[in-house]
């Protein structure tokens, strides 16, 4: 089995990003996606209607741009090409050309992909993994799944969705929260077989440090789990 350049397998399929020691957000009841930004009026798209839309299975690689990558996850969600084309796209103004589109999380995370990467065809809205509904650890109630990108740009308690028609900045995962992601640059594509790990610094001179965040964030990370 190969892997992108620079990653490393990793049992299982580890609790990781900026929240740490917090445990995941408390998910609403009926929990919503708002839809903002370049669309003619800003709405709510309810979780329950996604599940109206054809879903897709997709088995696919993990891989944090810190150098692990959780192997054969197997995701049920949407397409978001499905949602864009069948909710997004009805709601514009005429003549909007939409270039990018941001990813908030509940707590505030954020990323932006460009329009072409956010259809790509295995970019999922998911809402189950490994046959089971997502749990808090891995992004309930939906997450975005873009296998291509590293995990930074893979939006975990999906809240709302902004389509923007230029390059928002900035783009990548933006964060209200603390260390140590902070002290990962982003790049605007994030794409794993070109090891776009961040703009401003070539791919190995960050990998060493990185790869040195793994252990304590993990460890940290797990204890906010509530799978645990
Ligand atoms: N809401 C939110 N989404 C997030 C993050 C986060 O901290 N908060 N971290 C990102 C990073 S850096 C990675 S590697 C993956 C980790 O996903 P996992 O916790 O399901 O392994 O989520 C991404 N999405
Ligand atoms: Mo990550």
């Amino acid at each position: 089995m190969t892997l992108p350049p620079g990653q490393r397998r990793v049992d299982g399929f580890p609790r990781f990003g900026t929240h740490l020691s917090r445990p995941a957000p408390v998910i609403p009841k009926d929990p919503v996606i708002e839809v903002r930004g370049a669309v003619s009026e800003a709405f709510e798209l309810p979780l329950s209607a996604l599940a109206e839309l054809p879903h897709r299975q997709l088995t696919a690689d993990f891989h944090c741009v810190t150098g692990w990558s959780a192997t054969d996850l197997v995701w049920d969600g949407v397409a978001f090409e499905t949602v864009y084309r069948t909710y997004i796209n009805p709601a514009l103004p005429a003549a909007t050309s939409i270039t990018h589109v941001g990813f908030r999380g509940l707590y505030g995370y954020r990323a932006a992909l460009t329009l072409d990467d956010a259809l790509a065809d295995d970019v999922l809205l998911a809402v189950h993994l490994n046959g089971r509904p997502l749990d808090s650890d891995h992004g309930a109630p939906a997450r975005l799944v873009s296998p291509q990108q590293y995990g930074y740009m893979n939006t975990k308690h999906l809240c709302r969705i902004e389509v923007h028609t230029s390059e928002p900045r900035p783009t990548g995962p933006v964060l209200r929260s603390r260390v140590p992601l902070r002290l990962l640059g982003r790049h605007p594509r994030a794409r794993v077989w070109q090891e776009e790990r961040r703009q401003d610094l070539p791919a190995w001179a960050v990998r060493p440090a990185y790869r040195a965040l793994i252990t304590p964030t993990v460890a940290l990370c797990a204890r906010g789990s509530r799978a645990g």
